[in-house]
Protein backbone atom coordinates (compact mmCIF):
# COMPACT_ATOMS: atom_id res chain seq x y z
CA UNK A 1 0.00 0.00 0.00
CA UNK A 2 1.83 3.30 -0.89
CA UNK A 3 2.41 5.51 2.33
CA UNK A 4 -0.60 8.00 2.96
CA UNK A 5 0.44 11.81 1.73
CA UNK A 6 -1.55 14.10 3.43
CA UNK A 7 -0.28 16.66 0.98
CA UNK A 8 -1.87 15.23 -2.11
CA UNK A 9 -4.45 13.26 -0.35
CA UNK A 10 -8.00 14.93 -0.54
CA UNK A 11 -8.63 17.24 2.26
CA UNK A 12 -10.32 16.29 5.51
CA UNK A 13 -11.35 18.76 7.37
CA UNK A 14 -11.60 19.11 11.31
CA UNK A 15 -13.25 22.50 13.27
CA UNK A 16 -10.29 23.65 16.01
CA UNK A 17 -12.19 25.93 18.27
CA UNK A 18 -9.84 27.57 21.26
CA UNK A 19 -10.68 28.30 24.26
CA UNK A 20 -14.21 29.52 23.68
CA UNK A 21 -14.89 29.43 27.37
CA UNK A 22 -16.72 32.21 29.58
CA UNK A 23 -13.51 33.79 31.27
CA UNK A 24 -12.16 35.14 27.85
CA UNK A 25 -16.14 36.13 26.69
CA UNK A 26 -18.06 37.65 30.03
CA UNK A 27 -15.98 36.55 32.30
CA UNK A 28 -12.36 37.83 34.28
CA UNK A 29 -10.45 38.01 31.40
CA UNK A 30 -12.80 39.06 28.55
CA UNK A 31 -11.43 39.78 25.04
CA UNK A 32 -12.98 42.36 23.43
CA UNK A 33 -15.49 41.13 20.10
CA UNK A 34 -15.37 37.74 21.98
CA UNK A 35 -19.01 38.59 22.42
CA UNK A 36 -19.71 38.48 18.70
CA UNK A 37 -18.37 35.33 18.11
CA UNK A 38 -21.41 33.26 18.48
CA UNK A 39 -23.09 33.61 15.21
CA UNK A 40 -19.87 32.79 13.44
CA UNK A 41 -19.32 29.85 15.46
CA UNK A 42 -22.55 28.47 15.73
CA UNK A 43 -22.44 28.56 11.69
CA UNK A 44 -19.14 26.81 11.99
CA UNK A 45 -20.40 23.82 14.02
CA UNK A 46 -23.44 23.47 12.18
CA UNK A 47 -21.64 22.65 9.02
CA UNK A 48 -21.47 19.50 7.18
CA UNK A 49 -17.63 20.36 6.57
CA UNK A 50 -16.06 18.44 9.38
CA UNK A 51 -14.95 15.21 10.12
CA UNK A 52 -14.20 15.59 13.53
CA UNK A 53 -14.53 18.84 16.06
CA UNK A 54 -11.80 19.55 18.89
CA UNK A 55 -12.26 21.91 21.36
CA UNK A 56 -9.90 23.44 23.27
CA UNK A 57 -10.45 24.32 26.97
CA UNK A 58 -8.01 26.40 29.54
CA UNK A 59 -8.22 24.78 32.50
CA UNK A 60 -6.02 25.92 35.33
CA UNK A 61 -5.56 25.08 38.98
CA UNK A 62 -6.18 28.04 41.48
CA UNK A 63 -2.69 29.23 42.04
CA UNK A 64 -1.27 28.54 38.86
CA UNK A 65 2.08 29.97 37.32
CA UNK A 66 0.42 32.48 34.91
CA UNK A 67 -1.65 33.93 37.66
CA UNK A 68 -0.55 37.39 38.82
CA UNK A 69 -2.16 36.29 42.25
CA UNK A 70 0.42 33.64 42.24
CA UNK A 71 3.37 35.87 42.66
CA UNK A 72 2.81 38.68 45.53
CA UNK A 73 3.40 42.24 44.83
CA UNK A 74 2.92 41.65 40.75
CA UNK A 75 -0.02 42.81 38.85
CA UNK A 76 -1.82 41.28 35.88
CA UNK A 77 -0.42 41.85 32.17
CA UNK A 78 3.33 42.20 33.61
CA UNK A 79 5.77 40.45 32.25
CA UNK A 80 7.97 38.15 35.67
CA UNK A 81 10.68 35.22 35.16
CA UNK A 82 8.84 32.58 36.96
CA UNK A 83 10.42 29.25 37.56
CA UNK A 84 9.57 26.54 34.99
CA UNK A 85 10.72 22.19 35.66
CA UNK A 86 12.64 21.52 32.21
CA UNK A 87 14.05 24.69 31.63
CA UNK A 88 15.10 26.27 34.26
CA UNK A 89 12.95 29.76 33.86
CA UNK A 90 10.70 31.46 31.52
CA UNK A 91 9.54 34.39 31.00
CA UNK A 92 5.46 34.46 31.30
CA UNK A 93 2.80 37.06 30.94
CA UNK A 94 0.98 37.11 34.07
CA UNK A 95 -2.96 37.37 33.65
CA UNK A 96 -6.19 37.69 36.05
CA UNK A 97 -7.35 34.60 37.67
CA UNK A 98 -9.14 32.74 34.73
CA UNK A 99 -10.54 29.33 33.69
CA UNK A 100 -10.22 27.95 37.59
CA UNK A 101 -10.84 23.67 36.65
CA UNK A 102 -14.51 23.81 38.46
CA UNK A 103 -15.78 27.29 38.13
CA UNK A 104 -18.15 28.52 35.51
CA UNK A 105 -15.57 30.54 33.30
CA UNK A 106 -14.08 27.30 32.64
CA UNK A 107 -16.61 26.19 30.79
CA UNK A 108 -17.22 26.18 27.23
CA UNK A 109 -20.01 28.53 25.66
CA UNK A 110 -23.72 27.18 25.91
CA UNK A 111 -23.44 27.94 21.48
CA UNK A 112 -20.38 25.31 21.42
CA UNK A 113 -21.43 22.34 24.46
CA UNK A 114 -24.91 22.90 22.12
CA UNK A 115 -23.29 22.40 18.93
CA UNK A 116 -20.63 19.39 19.80
CA UNK A 117 -24.09 17.91 21.32
CA UNK A 118 -25.81 18.04 17.42
CA UNK A 119 -22.64 17.45 16.10
CA UNK A 120 -21.88 14.24 17.48
CA UNK A 121 -25.88 13.20 16.97
CA UNK A 122 -24.91 13.57 13.25
CA UNK A 123 -21.94 11.39 13.92
CA UNK A 124 -18.91 13.69 14.14
CA UNK A 125 -16.36 12.58 16.47
CA UNK A 126 -16.14 15.63 18.99
CA UNK A 127 -13.34 15.38 21.38
CA UNK A 128 -12.16 17.80 24.10
CA UNK A 129 -8.79 19.13 25.23
CA UNK A 130 -7.99 20.22 28.38
CA UNK A 131 -4.56 22.47 28.50
CA UNK A 132 -2.68 25.17 31.06
CA UNK A 133 -3.83 21.73 33.89
CA UNK A 134 0.07 21.57 35.70
CA UNK A 135 0.48 24.12 37.88
CA UNK A 136 3.97 25.30 36.69
CA UNK A 137 3.95 25.10 33.31
CA UNK A 138 1.31 27.90 31.15
CA UNK A 139 0.29 26.51 27.84
CA UNK A 140 -0.91 28.83 25.30
CA UNK A 141 -1.41 26.29 22.38
CA UNK A 142 -3.76 23.60 21.97
CA UNK A 143 -1.17 20.46 21.11
CA UNK A 144 1.98 21.03 23.37
CA UNK A 145 2.88 23.49 27.29
CA UNK A 146 5.16 26.04 26.42
CA UNK A 147 8.92 24.94 25.64
CA UNK A 148 7.22 22.14 24.20
CA UNK A 149 7.39 19.73 27.33
CA UNK A 150 4.25 17.43 27.46
CA UNK A 151 1.97 16.55 24.82
CA UNK A 152 -1.94 17.22 24.95
CA UNK A 153 -4.18 14.50 23.30
CA UNK A 154 -5.14 16.88 20.23
CA UNK A 155 -2.51 15.72 17.31
CA UNK A 156 -3.24 12.09 18.17
CA UNK A 157 -7.00 13.18 17.93
CA UNK A 158 -6.40 14.69 14.88
CA UNK A 159 -4.03 12.60 13.02
CA UNK A 160 -6.23 9.52 14.40
CA UNK A 161 -8.74 10.84 12.41
CA UNK A 162 -7.04 11.10 9.41
CA UNK A 163 -7.60 14.75 9.45
CA UNK A 164 -5.10 16.56 6.63
CA UNK A 165 -6.80 20.25 7.71
CA UNK A 166 -8.14 22.19 10.50
CA UNK A 167 -9.98 25.19 10.73
CA UNK A 168 -8.91 27.07 13.51
CA UNK A 169 -11.04 29.46 15.12
CA UNK A 170 -11.79 31.12 18.97
CA UNK A 171 -9.81 33.13 21.94
CA UNK A 172 -7.56 35.07 21.69
CA UNK A 173 -6.49 35.53 18.72
CA UNK A 174 -2.86 36.87 19.94
CA UNK A 175 -2.04 34.56 22.35
CA UNK A 176 -3.73 30.94 22.31
CA UNK A 177 -5.19 30.91 18.99
CA UNK A 178 -1.96 32.30 17.60
CA UNK A 179 0.06 29.68 19.42
CA UNK A 180 -2.33 26.30 18.63
CA UNK A 181 -2.06 27.78 14.93
CA UNK A 182 1.76 27.74 14.97
CA UNK A 183 1.80 24.28 16.06
CA UNK A 184 -0.70 23.15 13.63
CA UNK A 185 1.66 24.50 11.00
CA UNK A 186 4.56 22.80 12.29
CA UNK A 187 2.83 19.41 12.40
CA UNK A 188 1.79 19.82 9.00
CA UNK A 189 -2.08 20.53 9.63
CA UNK A 190 -2.48 23.38 6.93
CA UNK A 191 -4.74 25.47 9.05
CA UNK A 192 -6.92 27.61 7.80
CA UNK A 193 -7.62 31.08 10.56
CA UNK A 194 -11.61 32.61 10.04
CA UNK A 195 -10.90 35.94 11.44
CA UNK A 196 -14.60 36.73 12.05
CA UNK A 197 -14.83 33.51 14.12
CA UNK A 198 -11.87 34.75 16.46
CA UNK A 199 -11.12 37.56 19.01
CA UNK A 200 -8.04 39.03 20.47
CA UNK A 201 -6.89 40.97 23.48
CA UNK A 202 -4.68 43.43 22.30
CA UNK A 203 -5.25 45.64 18.63
CA UNK A 204 -1.76 46.07 18.11
CA UNK A 205 -1.01 42.24 19.11
CA UNK A 206 -3.81 40.49 16.87
CA UNK A 207 -2.65 42.54 14.20
CA UNK A 208 1.06 41.68 14.57
CA UNK A 209 -0.49 37.72 14.63
CA UNK A 210 -2.63 37.81 11.70
CA UNK A 211 0.59 39.19 9.68
CA UNK A 212 3.03 36.28 11.52
CA UNK A 213 0.55 33.36 11.03
CA UNK A 214 0.26 34.49 7.55
CA UNK A 215 3.86 34.05 7.11
CA UNK A 216 4.47 31.05 8.77
CA UNK A 217 2.33 29.28 6.22
CA UNK A 218 -1.48 29.45 7.51
CA UNK A 219 -4.33 30.82 5.07
CA UNK A 220 -6.15 33.55 6.85
CA UNK A 221 -9.95 34.36 5.39
CA UNK A 222 -12.34 37.13 7.11
CA UNK A 223 -15.81 35.34 7.06
CA UNK A 224 -16.95 31.77 7.98
CA UNK A 225 -19.04 32.17 4.47
CA UNK A 226 -15.04 31.74 2.70
CA UNK A 227 -13.63 29.35 4.83
CA UNK A 228 -16.27 26.91 4.13
CA UNK A 229 -15.93 26.92 -0.22
CA UNK A 230 -11.95 25.53 0.75
C1 LIG B 1 -5.31 32.62 26.91
C2 LIG B 1 -4.24 34.14 28.23
C3 LIG B 1 -4.11 33.21 29.24
C4 LIG B 1 -5.98 32.33 25.60
C5 LIG B 1 -5.20 31.67 27.90
O1 LIG B 1 -6.84 31.44 25.53
O2 LIG B 1 -5.63 33.02 24.61
N1 LIG B 1 -4.82 33.84 27.07
N2 LIG B 1 -4.60 31.97 29.06
ZN1 LIG C 1 -4.69 30.62 30.73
Amino acid sequence: MPAFNPQTAPSRWALLLVDVQHDFVDGSLAVPGADRLQGPLSQLLSSSHFSQICATRDMHPADHISFASTHAGHEAFEELDVPHPARGSVRQKLWPDHCVAGTRGAELLGVVKQGMQEAEQRGVECVEVHKGTDRQVDSYSGFVTAQDVLFSPLAAALFGAHVTRVLIAGVATDFCVRATVLDACRFGLRPLVVLEACAGVEEAGTQRAVRELSEAGAEVVQSVEEALEK
